[in-house]
């Protein structure tokens, strides 16, 4: 049986909604990101650097979530959401790949500043203005392609619209909602896909942002 081992709204939903897609069997263990366990050793012999998510799958055990995605649709290719190569769409679909890494770096700055961070003293106004302006610019990149396009590449759907979504959804939480008109959408079309809702009902409800929106701090 593959294992997920999964924190809710982290990015361990991507291989949560991946594996809907592509209709796996799987069982979801659940951590707690704030709690002592994901420190211990039993969770570190899964991911040794202790993050989410990691895959019990084919005998092994794996971490990464682009690396997962990779995996995944190349061992079941039957599921149609890679793209092998030689394909023509192999590039992008490897570019939009690694680039939900650059949504997820500035997600992961505004996450630290705004949840982590529990002690305003420790919080940085200039990094929460400045890494939400760099969120939404990235974003922009997202926008400009799905104005054209269904999805990320012009066949359809694929699984970089998984791993890519994740951060759209998740860049709802810093950069206002419905602000770029192409982006809001395609997330639209993603949130009413089946298997996100089957992913949705999966991931939890010990949530790590408990805000829909936070705001920059304002000037003065
Ligand atoms: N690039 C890695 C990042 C994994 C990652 O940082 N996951 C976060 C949750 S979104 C985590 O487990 N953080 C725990 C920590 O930083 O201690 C991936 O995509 O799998």
């Amino acid at each position: 049986m593959i294992v997920l081992h999964h924190v809710t709204q982290a990015r361990s939903f991507r291989t949560l909604w991946l594996m809907q897609e592509m209709g796996l069997e799987f069982e979801v263990r659940q951590w707690d990101l704030f709690g002592k366990s994901m420190r211990g050793a039993q969770f570190k012999a899964l991911s040794p650097a202790a993050r989410v998510p990691a895959l019990e799958i084919d005998g092994r055990v794996l971490f990464e979530s682009g690396a997962i995605t990779e995996y995944l649709v190349e061992t079941r290719p039957e599921c149609g959401l890679g793209r092998e190569v030689g394909d023509e769409e192999r590039a992008d679909w490897l570019q939009w790949l690694h680039y939900a890494e650059t949504i997820g770096q500035h997600l992961a700055n505004l996450s630290q500043q705004h949840i982590a961070l529990r002690d305003p003293a420790m919080q940085s106004p200039i990094v929460m203005k400045l890494e939400a302006l760099r969120l939404e610019k990235v974003l922009e990149v997202v926008d400009r392609v799905v104005t054209e396009q269904d999805y990320l590449l012009p066949s359809g759907f694929s699984a970089v619209d998984v791993n890519i979504g994740y951060g759209v959804m998740m860049a709802r939480h810093f950069v206002p909602a419905g602000r770029l008109a192409a982006l809001e959408d395609y997330y639209k079309r993603l949130v009413a896909r089946p298997a996100f809702a089957l992913a949705k009902a999966r991931d939890g409800d010990t949530l790590l942002y408990k805000e829909a929106f936070y705001a920059p701090p304002k000037e003065g």
